[in-house]
C-alpha cells in the first residue's frame, strides 16, 4: 500500500461547546508518524462531508456520550461513501464497547497511542483488517465473521509519559481556535459526575524536563502562546523545582 490517509473527526452536536480543537488527534498523529515515518498522511475534518471529500482510507471517529448519535451516523455515512476502514475512539466507545455500530470496523478502547498505531501498522502491512489478525490487537472491540462483538484482552497503559511524543498542537486548529497542552493524564479524584477518573486507569505524569521542552516548541512557533497548559496536579506534586524550571524558561524571538 502506498501513503495511507487518515482522517480524524470529532463527532460534535449543535450544543456542545467547541473551544478546543481534540489534543487526542494531536498525539495521535505524533505517535504513530514517530512509528511509521513517511507511510501515513493525516487530514483533519470537521464534518462527514468534508471528510468524505478528501478521500481518507481511514476515517477516525472520536466521541463523547453526548455526542455518540451523531458518530454513529458519521460511521454509516462514511461506509456509504466507501471510506474503506472506519475506526471509533474515545469516551463513549470506551464505557459502552457493546454499542460499536455495524458501520465502525473497530473501536479503539482507552489510551489511543499504542492501540491504534498497532492497528495502523497491520493495515500498512497486510492491506486490509483481517478478523484474525484484529484478534491479536490489544484495546479493540471489533465484530467476528458471525457478527458477534469481540473485545480483546485490555491494553495497559503506557507507563512512561513521556515516551508519548510531543504532539502536534496546531493539527486540526480552526482559526480563532487556540492550542493547549497536557502535562499528566488522568487524576487523583473520583467525582461522581466526572469520567476522566474512569476513563484513565492511572494518574501520570510527564517530567518537567519534557514540559519545560514542550512549551519551548510552543514558544518557537508562537512566542506569545496564547493557549493553556492543562494537568495542575503535576505541578502541585512536583513543587518548588517545577516552579523555578518555569519561571527561568523565556519565550525565544
Ligand atoms: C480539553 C477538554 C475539552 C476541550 C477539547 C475537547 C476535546 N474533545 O478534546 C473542550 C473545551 C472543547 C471540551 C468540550 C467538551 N467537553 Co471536554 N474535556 C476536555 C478534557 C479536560 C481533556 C481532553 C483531552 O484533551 N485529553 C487529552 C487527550 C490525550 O485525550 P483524549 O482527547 O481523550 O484522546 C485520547 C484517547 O481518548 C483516544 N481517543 C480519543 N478519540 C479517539 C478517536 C480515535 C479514532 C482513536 C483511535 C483514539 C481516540 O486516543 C487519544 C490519545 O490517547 C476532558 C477530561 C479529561 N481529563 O480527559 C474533558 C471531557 C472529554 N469533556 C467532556 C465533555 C462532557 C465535554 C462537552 C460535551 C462539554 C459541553 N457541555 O459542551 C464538550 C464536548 C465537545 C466534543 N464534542 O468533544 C467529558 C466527556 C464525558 C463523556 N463520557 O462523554 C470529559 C471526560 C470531562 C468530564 N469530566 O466528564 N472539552
Ligand atoms: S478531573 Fe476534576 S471533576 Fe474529574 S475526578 Fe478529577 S477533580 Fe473531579
Amino acid at each position: 500500500m502506498s501513503t495511507l490517509r487518515i482522517c480524524l473527526t470529532r463527532a460534535t452536536n449543535r450544543v456542545d461547546v467547541r473551544w478546543n480543537a481534540a489534543l487526542g488527534f494531536g498525539f495521535l498523529k505524533a505517535y504513530t508518524e514517530r512509528l511509521m515515518p513517511g507511510a501515513i498522511e493525516f487530514l483533519a475534518a470537521q464534518t462527514l462531508e468534508e471528510a468524505v471529500s478528501l478521500r481518507p482510507d481511514v476515517l477516525g471517529v472520536s466521541s463523547t456520550s453526548q455526542d455518540f448519535d451523531d458518530a454513529t451516523a458519521m460511521c454509516s455515512g462514511a461506509r456509504r461513501a466507501g471510506i474503506p476502514v472506519v475506526v471509533l475512539g474515545g469516551f463513549h466507545i470506551t464505557a459502552f464497547p457493546d454499542t460499536l455500530p455495524v458501520s465502525a470496523d473497530l473501536g479503539v478502547l482507552g489510551e489511543g497511542e499504542a492501540t491504534f498505531g498497532e492497528v495502523v501498522a497491520l493495515l500498512l502491512r497486510t492491506g486490509a483488517l483481517s478478523r484474525r489478525e484484529l484478534a491479536g490487537v490489544a484495546g479493540i472491540v471489533y465484530r467476528d465473521e458471525s457478527g458477534r462483538l469481540r473485545k480483546t484482552q485490555p491494553r495497559p497503559v503506557i507507563g512512561d509519559l513521556d515516551d508519548i511524543p510531543i504532539p502536534d498542537h496546531y493539527f486540526g486548529l480552526l482559526a480563532g481556535q487556540q492550542p493547549y497542552m497536557f502535562t499528566s493524564r488522568g487524576c487523583p479524584y473520583r467525582c461522581s459526575f466526572c469520567a476522566s477518573s474512569v476513563y484513565w486507569p492511572n494518574v501520570r505524569f510527564h517530567s518537567a524536563e519534557r514540559v519545560l521542552a514542550e512549551l519551548e516548541s510552543l514558544l518557537r512557533r508562537d512566542p506569545r502562546f496564547p493557549g493553556s497548559v492543562s494537568g495542575t496536579t503535576c505541578l502541585r506534586r512536583t513543587g518548588s523545582g517545577w516552579a523555578g524550571s518555569l519561571t527561568s524558561l523565556k519565550p525565544k524571538g
